[in-house]
């Protein structure tokens, strides 16, 4: 069945690469609008490099969301081809007023029912009955339109945009699965086992310990005394580099942080051509994640298209001190804890720089249980007069019947605020005045949730 509809999925994106080859025959230039997260950069970068090597020429937009005056700008541009990358999928209306082709490569929910004119072709999953949500990503959609070019040295790009959107769960499925393997075959991605440690080469050892977050390792991550604690209990030379261990000590490293959490030791993809910085799919990831973030889409585009030297180092400057943010964010909460009330929890900042992370820093401290697993997170960012909210959760917790989501949607609405989103997931936008009351609103409904299940 899953071969049957990724045939019908490829049969689709063939027939959007042969409109490509077509305009590009002409000499058109190709008019490419993409997202701005780590999926959306490489999906347009995906397409950029295809387009490249057919000697063709593109004009690129990053942008955050598709809004109506957005899209609306682009009706008056008088290109011939269109090629919306990870959006587009649910803007089919808007995308009709288009005046030339269309190409839509994405992986978000669609509205089947919506009819679409001859000159759109749309490639997406949800079409066919694939999981876009974690099956494939924008990046993996984009490749499948270019696929039949055959530039099988894109596979790893390909890729990238599906750790930025978390579809790596101990392994790839479907689609993603199918891309790998053809990255493999053809030695343009390697996969081996390995500590996922940062900065192995760079810090001491009990820093590059507690500087880990990706995965999360309780009582270290974010913590450098445990990390020294955890050392030199297990009798390991905590001021050397990883790299300087002995074999026999990497061993027994490696058997106690397994212990903590197998994720530690697990599958680490590359792509063998690319210069160091890149080479892991992840890194690479995390640096077109970054440059999202700071509203450097432009900055991580060319680095897809090939722009090396500076640009990299620009980046992963800006990688470093996001993953700095993270782990001050740590410590912070370690030290200070969250705001417990019966059945939530909250935190709270007005800084700057912990605002942008205050929704991951919540999903951390939940995994590392220095915020209580068992009680719901609301982090806290005030903006002047409003209060922006995120709000995370557990899969424990959804299965006991809390949605956050609904949770967050019918409070902020109490307060003319607005929010949704998912079970475990989900934001509001809030009157700063009314922050009690709204705590208060979350703390009963999410009591009501799991007293009804
Ligand atoms: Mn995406």
């Amino acid at each position: 069945m899953i071969q049957k509809q990724q045939h019908s999925l490829l049969n689709k994106a063939e027939e959007a690469c042969n409109l490509l080859r077509r305009h590009l025959k002409q000499d058109h230039v190709v008019r490419i609008i993409s997202h701005n997260d780590a999926d959306g950069i490489s999906a347009a970068g995906v397409m950029c490099n295809a387009i490249a090597k057919e000697k063709g020429k593109f004009h690129v937009t990053i942008v955050p969301r598709l809004k109506d005056e957005v899209l609306s700008k682009f009706f008056k541009e008088k290109y011939k081809l269109f090629v919306f990358c990870d959006m587009g999928s649910a803007n089919l209306k808007g995308i009709r007023r288009l005046k030339g082709d269309v190409i839509i490569a994405d992986h978000h929910q669609t509205n089947p029912e919506t009819t679409i004119p001859d000159n759109i072709i749309h490639v997406n999953p949800h079409l066919y009955g694939l999981d876009g949500t974690k099956d494939v990503s924008g990046s993996g959609v984009s490749y499948l339109t270019v696929r039949p070019m055959e530039y099988k040295n894109l596979a790893g790009l390909a890729l990238v945009g599906a750790f930025g959107d978390m579809q790596y769960k101990n392994g790839f499925s479907g689609v993603n699965k199918m891309i790998l393997d053809e990255g493999i075959e053809s030695h343009n991605i390697e996969v081996r086992d390995d500590l996922k440690i940062a900065n192995k080469t760079r810090e001491p050892l009990y820093k590059a310990l507690s500087h880990t977050i990706n995965p999360a390792i309780k009582g270290i991550s974010g913590d450098e005394e445990g990390s020294v604690t955890f050392l030199e209990k297990i009798g390991i030379s905590y001021r050397i580099k990883f790299t300087e261990l002995g074999n026999e000590e990497k061993d027994i490293l490696k058997e106690e942080l397994v212990k903590i959490n197998p994720e530690i030791f697990s599958s680490v993809y590359s792509i063998p051509t690319e210069i160091p910085e890149l080479r892991n799919l992840e890194d690479y990831s995390n640096i077109l994640d970054a440059c999202g973030k700071n509203k450097k889409q432009g900055l991580g585009l060319s680095i897809c298209i090939g722009d090396r030297d500076k640009s990299i180092k620009e980046a992963q400057d800006l990688v470093k001190s996001y993953s700095d943010d993270l782990v001050h964010g740590i410590e912070w909460i370690n030290k200070e804890g969250s705001v417990v009330q019966d059945k939530i929890q909250y935190i709270y900042t007005e800084e700057k720089r912990k605002k942008r992370i205050m929704g991951t820093l919540s999903s951390i401290g939940l995994d590392l249980e220095i915020l209580d697993p068992e009680k719901p997170v609301l982090a806290m960012s005030r903006m002047d007069n409003i209060i922006k909210v995120s709000g995370r959760t557990t899969s424990k917790m959804t299965e006991k019947g809390v949605n956050l989501g609904y949770a967050l949607e019918n409070a902020s609405k109490s307060f003319n605020g607005s929010g949704g989103g998912h079970n475990i997931a989900a934001g509001a936008v809030i009157p700063y005045r009314e922050m009690d009351n709204f705590l208060n609103l979350v703390d009963e409904i999410i009591r009501t949730q799991l007293n009804a299940s």
